[in-house]
C-alpha cells in the first residue's frame, strides 16, 4: 500500500491547525501510520529540502522549519501521494484552490502550513529520513471494507 510523508509546518502548529489537517485526511479515508510532534534540527531541515539548496529562499526556509515544532506524519492508502498533494493545494496559498488546506488557511508562500511528498520515490526517501521503522505502525482500520471495494 502506498505511503506519503506529510509535515505540519511551524505556522500550522502555532495556529492550532493540527486537528483540522488530521481531520481532513482521516475524513478522506487515509490511514495514519506514523505521528510525532518534534523540533527539527538544522541538519534534518537541510536534508529534507536538499533539492532546494541552491534557491534564494533556502536559508529562510530552513530557519522557518527549525523555528518552532512541527508535526511529522506518515499516511497510507491507495494513491495517497497525489491525493494528499491535492488536499494540500498549490504551493502559493493565495492561488491555491479554496477547499484545499493552503487555499483555506494560508496567505503567503513562506507560510504555507504543510508539506507533502511530491512523488512515490520522494515519499520513500522522506519517510526514511524522518521516521525509523519502529515508529511506523501497520494496522487494519475496521472501515477498510467500507472504503475500498
Ligand atoms: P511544495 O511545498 O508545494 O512542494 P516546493 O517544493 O516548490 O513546494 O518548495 C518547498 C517549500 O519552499 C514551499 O512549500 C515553500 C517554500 N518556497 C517555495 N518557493 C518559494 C518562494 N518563491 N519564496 C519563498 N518560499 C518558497
Ligand atoms: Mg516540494
Amino acid at each position: 500500500m502506498e505511503r506519503t510523508f506529510l509535515m505540519i509546518k511551524p505556522d500550522g502548529v502555532q495556529r492550532g491547525l493540527v486537528g483540522e489537517v488530521i481531520r481532513r485526511l482521516e475524513a478522506k479515508g487515509f490511514m495514519l501510520v506514523g505521528l510525532k510532534l518534534m523540533s527539527v534540527s538544522q541538519e534534518l531541515a537541510e536534508q529534507h529540502y536538499d533539492v532546494h539548496k541552491d534557491k534564494g529562499f533556502f536559508k529562510g526556509l530552513v530557519e522557518f522549519i527549525t523555528s518552532s515544532p512541527v508535526v511529522a506524519m506518515v499516511w497510507e492508502g491507495d494513491g495517497v501521494v497525489a491525493s494528499a498533494r491535492k488536499i494540500i493545494g498549490a504551493t502559493n496559498p493565495l492561488t491555491a484552490d479554496p477547499g484545499t488546506i493552503r487555499g483555506d488557511f494560508g496567505l503567503s508562500i513562506g507560510r504555507n502550513l504543510i508539506h507533502g511528498s511530491d512523488a512515490v520515490e520522494t515519499a520513500n526517501r522522506e519517510i526514511a529520513l524522518w521516521f525509523s521503522e519502529d515508529e511506523l505502525t501497520s494496522w487494519k482500520p475496521a472501515a477498510t471494507p467500507w472504503l475500498y471495494e
